[in-house]
């Protein structure tokens, strides 16, 4: 533990055995130094943007066990947008000041490659500006499996057709032994990394997500941070790490408990430690609620996410976020907390600060 300390108290890198020991820590020395880390990359500023987020389809043909929101029993209300409805969603989000749209669908064995390609030349020809973020690794793999579609040219389309950035969904969690009991079938840890690889490689940013707090043990969350850290070293491609917290009603794991506001804290605080070349670190507020974000602000997040409007998968898992947050409820809060919201774009470049 000496030793651990004294890397932390030098600011040197953890290295990958002693990571594994940062949750024998307490909390708040784990806070000291995240929000030292914090601190020194972010001040007292707090990020948000203004996004909303759509999901043109549930209906998925992957059974993964923690998701709630995909058609199927617990949730019998199967749904695919056609490229009109979607399109009225972004006229209408445009008018509120919407600055990124943020498109993730369920794995929807009708829905073509080409469906997908269209709805995205009909945003950026009618909004050039929008920031497009869409196509998770996952539905990118899961695009291969369905029509053979190797991933380099699914992602040279992406780029021809206007996909500004990919989102950091079905990550998931990437120990495989934890994998196969949660969404076996669905992109491997190895090719969800490969994916990001690839985008990177084309001079492209993402995020990175981890679902957490479900079957998984505390070594499987290290486990994840230091393989996108080994991958951020290379590509420096990721924006931000966005640990969620998993929501557990109507789902098909047998699991009752949902995790403390302590063990989320400790989380966050060690992905600020372990994740030292990633810049940002998302509090997500719609599934952790937006007190407990702002109280993540000081344990080393330094973003809230941004405003969605209408949030499907995690509501759909009991989380209270369906139906947003206003831009002015992040600055009040952030202002009241005595920090500095600012407003950003999806790649953080920032928008407008409330000084
Ligand atoms: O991959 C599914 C997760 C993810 C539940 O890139 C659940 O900026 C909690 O990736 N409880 C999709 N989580 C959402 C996502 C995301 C969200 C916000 C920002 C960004 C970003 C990405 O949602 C899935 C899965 O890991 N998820 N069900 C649930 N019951």
């Amino acid at each position: 533990m000496t030793t651990l300390l004294k890397k932390l108290e030098n600011k040197e890198r953890i290295d990958d055995e002693l990571a594994y020991k940062l949750y024998d820590l307490d909390l708040f020395t784990l806070a000291k130094y995240a929000h030292e880390k914090r601190f020194s990359l972010h001040g007292k500023k707090v990020y948000f943007n203004a996004n909303r987020h759509i999901n043109p389809t549930n209906i998925c043909a992957d059974t993964c066990k923690f998701c709630a929101f995909s058609a199927h029993r617990k949730n019998p209300n199967p749904y695919f947008m056609s490229h009109e409805e979607i399109m009225q969603i972004v006229d209408e989000t445009i008018q509120r000041g919407t600055k990124e749209v943020h498109i993730v669908s369920a794995h929807n064995k009708d829905c073509s490659w080409q469906w997908y390609l269209e709805i995205f030349k009909m945003i950026k020809d009618k909004y050039p500006q929008l920031h497009v973020k869409a196509m998770t690794a996952a539905e990118i793999d899961f695009l291969k499996r369905r029509f053979g579609l190797e991933y380099e040219d699914t992602i040279e389309k992406m780029i021809e057709y206007g996909v500004d950035s990919m989102p950091g969904g079905g990550a998931e969690i990437f120990d495989e032994t934890v994998r196969i009991k949660i969404c076996k079938g669905k992109v491997s840890s190895e090719n969800w990394l490969k994916i990001h690889k690839l985008w990177h490689k084309k001079g492209r940013q993402s995020n990175a997500t981890m679902l957490f707090g479900h079957i998984e043990q505390k070594a499987h969350r290290i486990d994840h941070m230091l393989r996108l850290r080994r991958l951020q070293d290379e590509t420096k491609g990721f924006n931000a790490f966005i640990p969620l917290v998993w929501q557990k009603d109507n789902s098909f794991l047998d699991v009752k408990h949902q995790l403390d506001s302590e063990e989320i804290l400790k989380t966050i605080a060690i992905a600020r430690i372990v994740l030292d070349n990633i810049n940002n670190i998302k509090a997500y507020w719609a599934t952790m609620g937006l007190n407990l974000a702002m109280v993540a602000q000081e344990f080393g997040a330094n973003d809230l996410d941004g405003t969605i409007e209408k949030e499907s998968i995690q509501s759909a898992g009991g989380a209270k976020s369906a139906r947003g947050t206003k831009l002015d409820t992040f600055i009040e809060l952030i202002k009241t907390s005595n920090l500095i919201p600012v407003e950003r774009d999806s790649l953080y470049n920032e928008l407008k600060v409330y000084a």
